[in-house]
């Protein structure tokens, strides 16, 4: 019998390519790359250029701003670590009004709230059916309470994402210390959280673990925890201790200059890598680590990196001293301008925000917080409400089809600019309706194709020569730039080097107002 000839069969060719397309998608957009030993360094920077994040780590990253709020027995104690024998007759909110926190949340323009279900001192902020140790035994609303369920539906309620911190230290439960049987209770703890409450958008896995060296050793079972988080709320992030987002290294506030997102992971366990490569994701190879250093991602670090991940930077910090609200921090609470100015080192610097916002004895925000907060979205509504680039008329010095120079400023951060593959620095121009004065700039690449400029300039014409006024390094999902007012009718971007075609997806220009009294502590 004849067989058709496939070769020459529409159909099967169109398949082939789509598979061929599909295959290289695969290839190019995976948050990882398995790097084979004795690469070359250019095949390298080559293959982290085209690390892309998942799409949860993506829709985290679009967030930008997020609100911790750490709240619990703490809050009553007047304590930051408690040592979980205080008695939950103890937690008695008089005035508890989760809404009340998210209405305030949302109007400092935060886009997601994470609440901490249970610190250190194990008492739950729910019912658990695992401990006596929670509200079930507050006099709070007679024991009916649930301060996870009204914070959840209050951020519902306001459209905004609910996440949970949930501390695998924990210093109440008489199991912990007993590994099996203590990560067995913490998953279940995890169910319940993520089976009564709705959607989560993130697990907060916090690192810190206080037992001294005759203290219960808990080994945790870190990969079964991350099992039960991608079978029951596959959409969240698990950070810090897990695989998606980072701890940006300092509670400060104040990420880094150079801020890459694709990290090297050490993975140096063959079967880790292999079982990576079939599953199409490192949750089961992710070995939590140390990564406070000032540099994680440049050439030198990944020169001799196995692994690549996509793993980006979230900035914690609290706007007290204390994550926990005391009374005697009211004087303490962060200037308006402070607030900004870590905005700009977190936001600005390719990571995402998490401010913590404690609740007070009455389980609401205080009044001090709020002034705070709202004297910051000011400032920043004032500041970036006219981005002065827009109306421009946009050339570069490579544009690839489709993909031009004017999509920068087109206020859709889903189509970029870019240039034709093989071309690793860049010009582009902008000539403005008009001069303009402006003091602040805002740069997005399009991660989505990963992360690769590695040295940019801003530059003015003056009339007689281009004069730089602000450079930086890595850009990557947001880079925020401030500086002395400059006058021009013509702007340009130069990129002096990017791991692969740049990419921009944004480009603004701002004028702050006047008076805003920003605290610089630009370190
Ligand atoms: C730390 C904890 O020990 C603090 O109490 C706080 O929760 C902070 C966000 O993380 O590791």
């Amino acid at each position: 019998m004849n067989k058709p000839n496939v070769s020459r069969s529409p159909f099967l060719m169109l398949a082939s390519l789509v598979l061929l397309i599909s295959c290289a998608r695969g290839q190019e957009g995976k948050n990882y790359a398995l790097i084979k030993s004795g690469e070359l360094l250019e095949e390298i920077v080559r293959q982290a250029a085209n690390v892309v994040p998942s799409p949860r780590q993506l829709a985290w990253q679009e967030k930008e701003f997020i609100a911790f709020a750490h709240f619990g027995m703490n809050t009553f104690t007047d304590r930051e670590w408690g040592e979980g024998k205080e008695s939950p007759s103890l937690f008695s909110p008089t005035h508890f009004d989760a809404r009340q926190w998210v209405r305030v949340i949302k109007a400092a323009g935060m886009k997601m709230l994470i609440l901490t279900a249970k610190h250190h001192d194990g008492f739950c902020l729910w019912p658990s059916k695992y401990t006596e140790h929670s509200v079930k035994n507050s006099p709070w609303r007679y024991g009916k309470g649930d301060v996870v369920k009204d914070v959840a539906q209050a951020c519902r309620d306001f459209g905004i994402k609910f996440g949970v911190y949930l501390s695998p230290w924990d210093r109440h439960e008489r199991t912990y210390g007993d590994s099996p049987v203590y990560n067995e209770h913490f998953r279940n703890q995890l169910r319940e959280l993520l089976t009564s409450y709705g959607g989560i958008a993130e697990v907060w896995f916090d690192g810190a673990c206080g037992e001294g060296p005759n203290g219960k050793k808990q080994v945790y079972d870190w990969e079964s925890y991350y099992r039960v988080i991608r079978e029951l709320q596959p959409q969240a992030v698990i950070a810090i201790m897990g695989p998606d987002v980072r701890w940006v290294g300092t509670e400060s506030g104040y990420g880094r200059e150079t801020e890459w997102s694709v990290v090297p992971n050490i993975l140096q366990n063959p079967d880790a890598i292999a079982a990576a490569s079939q599953q199409n994701s490192v949750d089961a190879a992710f070995a939590p680590r140390d990564l406070t250093d000032e540099d994680l991602g440049s050439r030198e670090k990944i020169r001799n990196a196995a692994v690549l991940v996509w793993y980006p930077a979230e900035t914690d910090v609290s706007i007290r001293p204390g994550w926990f609200y005391h009374q005697s921090q009211d004087g303490q609470v962060k200037s308006p301008g402070k607030l900004v100015d870590i905005y700009y080192s977190s936001v600005g610097r390719n990571s995402v925000l998490l401010l913590n916002i404690p609740p007070d004895k009455r389980g609401r925000i205080s009044d001090a917080d709020i002034k705070s907060l709202m004297g910051m979205r000011t400032i920043l509504d004032r500041t970036f409400r006219t981005n002065l680039a827009e109306g421009a008329k946009a050339k570069a010095s490579n544009e690839k089809a489709g993909h031009e120079a004017a999509l920068v400023i087109d206020r859709n951060s889903a189509t970029y600019w870019t240039t034709d593959d093989g071309v690793s620095s860049a010009v582009l121009e902008l000539a403005l309706p008009k001069n303009r004065t402006f003091d602040r700039a805002m740069l997005q690449e399009n991660i989505r194709a990963g992360q690769r400029v590695e040295a940019f300039r801003l530059e003015a014409w003056d009339g007689k020569a281009w004069k730089e006024f602000t450079k930086g390094t890595t850009i990557g999902y947001k880079r925020l730039l401030r500086f002395p007012a400059v006058t021009a009718k013509e702007v340009r971007l130069v990129i002096d080097a990017a791991r692969t075609s740049p990419t921009l997806a944004s480009f603004g220009l701002y004028k702050s107002p006047p008076g805003s009294q920003e605290r610089r502590e630009n370190k």
